[in-house]
């Protein structure tokens, strides 16, 4: 099973030809970078330490800058792919313990819009209070195409509270300003800490997270798992040094990639202007215009991807056309019918007729003989 899906995310890995970019969010120390490290180590079956990980817990800030860690490279991999492009990169996005939202939901979506250049310092950004969600957009109004966002993956501590604002933020800045909506993936890290994951505080917790990202009834976005860690004993390399692999840590990361690279994923990714034409306009798209969220999600509704809507616009459509093309046979016909010379011989016979009756009835009303005249006619 292990050996099919491996070999199955091997195949997904080479077939990525375009640049694939997945960025990695969350809270300080929830285990954003282990995650990264985590997810090469399951498909290249040997330790590589890409990102950083340090000591995290609040405050501690191991990752600052923003930066990506092009995956599976042939050096790094216990039997390298062949044929891999090396397009596939996951970026390490700083975390925050009390978030600017404001700053922080325009930073993440500037990031996802493919704007801030890789290596930028983001802690003084997020952390000068003066600095407006306007005056960041200015700074960074260039795009980088090969620098845009096709998955967002937000990790949180699978012992701590959901953190609903940066839930929030995060929802928010996957819509981004040229429509596309970039598909989230959820996962609870530290699992090897929770000590009843039949808890009610655990499900409780389980399930706001499934309620927040739309996940219920379809768990395939969602990943509960602990991380190739010191920390954590069933992979632990301490006293040894030596990386133990855990056939369920890799199982779990194996079929994350496996959804992760899907192309039907990529549906959502089309600009709405190139899924709905040039109805919109791009700035009542804006993430800064939340009235316009609405019409937005409504939008979003009939764009490819919601084929149901799509048919029954379809139906309609074609419903009205052909009424209206009743209605036009209707009006020509009978317009052929009134200037017929059928219809006009018919007219003129009309004519004569009302005129002999109107002769005959002066007649009769002067002779009295009206039924002689009437049965004459
Ligand atoms: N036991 C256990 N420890 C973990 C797990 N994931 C991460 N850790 C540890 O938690 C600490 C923080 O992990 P990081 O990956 O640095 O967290 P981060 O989210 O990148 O932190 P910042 O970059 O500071 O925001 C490290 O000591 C990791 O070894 C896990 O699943 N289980
Ligand atoms: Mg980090």
């Amino acid at each position: 099973m292990a050996d099919s899906v491996s070999g199955e995310v091997r195949g997904l890995i080479r077939d990525r030809e375009e640049p694939f970019n997945i960025l990695v969010v969350g809270h300080v120390g929830v285990g954003k970078s282990t995650l990264i490290n985590s997810a090469h180590v399951a498909v290249a079956k040997k330790w590589t330490e890409l990102a950083w990980c340090g000591g995290g817990g609040a405050g501690s800030n191991n990752t600052t800058f923003f930066m990506p860690y092009t995956m599976f490279k042939p050096a790094t991999m216990t039997v390298p792919i062949d044929g891999y492009h090396e397009t596939i990169k996951m970026w390490d996005f700083a975390g925050m313990e009390n978030l600017a939202e404001e700053t922080y939901i325009e930073l993440i979506g500037l990031a996802l819009e493919g704007r801030v250049p890789e290596k930028t310092s983001l802690m003084p950004l997020l952390k000068d209070t003066s600095l407006s969600p306007s005056a960041l957009a200015r700074r960074f109004d260039e795009i980088v195409q090969k620098q845009r966002f096709h998955r967002v993956i937000m990790v949180c501590d699978a012992n701590r509270d959901l953190p609903e604002n940066l839930v929030q933020t995060v929802k928010r800045a996957t819509k981004t300003q040229d429509g596309r909506q970039i598909p989230i993936f959820v996962v609870f890290s530290m699992m090897d800490r929770v000590d009843d994951a039949n808890s009610p505080q655990y499900i409780q917790r389980r399930e706001e997270a499934l309620k927040a990202f739309q996940l219920k009834g379809n768990l395939e976005r969602f990943f509960e798992t602990g991380l190739y860690s010191d920390c954590n004993p069933s992979c632990s390399r301490a006293p040894d040094k030596r990386f133990n692999r855990n056939d369920e840590i890799d199982n779990i990361l194996l079929t994350m990639w496996r959804v992760l690279l899907n192309p039907a994923y990529d549906r959502s990714l089309r600009s709405l202007s190139a899924r709905c034409g040039p109805l919109i306009p791009p700035s009542a798209l804006s993430r800064r215009s939340p009235r316009s969220h609405g019409a937005f999600t409504a939008l979003t509704a009939l764009a490819p991807r919601s084929l149901g809507a799509r048919f029954l616009i379809a139906i309609l459509g074609a419903l009205t056309a052909k009424v209206l093309s009743m209605f036009k046979t209707i009006a020509e016909v009978t317009a052929r019918v009134a200037l017929s010379p059928r219809c006009r011989r018919s007219h003129g016979a009309v004519g004569a007729l009302n005129g002999a009756l109107a002769a005959l009835s002066a007649l009769s009303r002067r002779s009295g003989q009206n039924e002689v005249a009437v049965r004459a006619r």
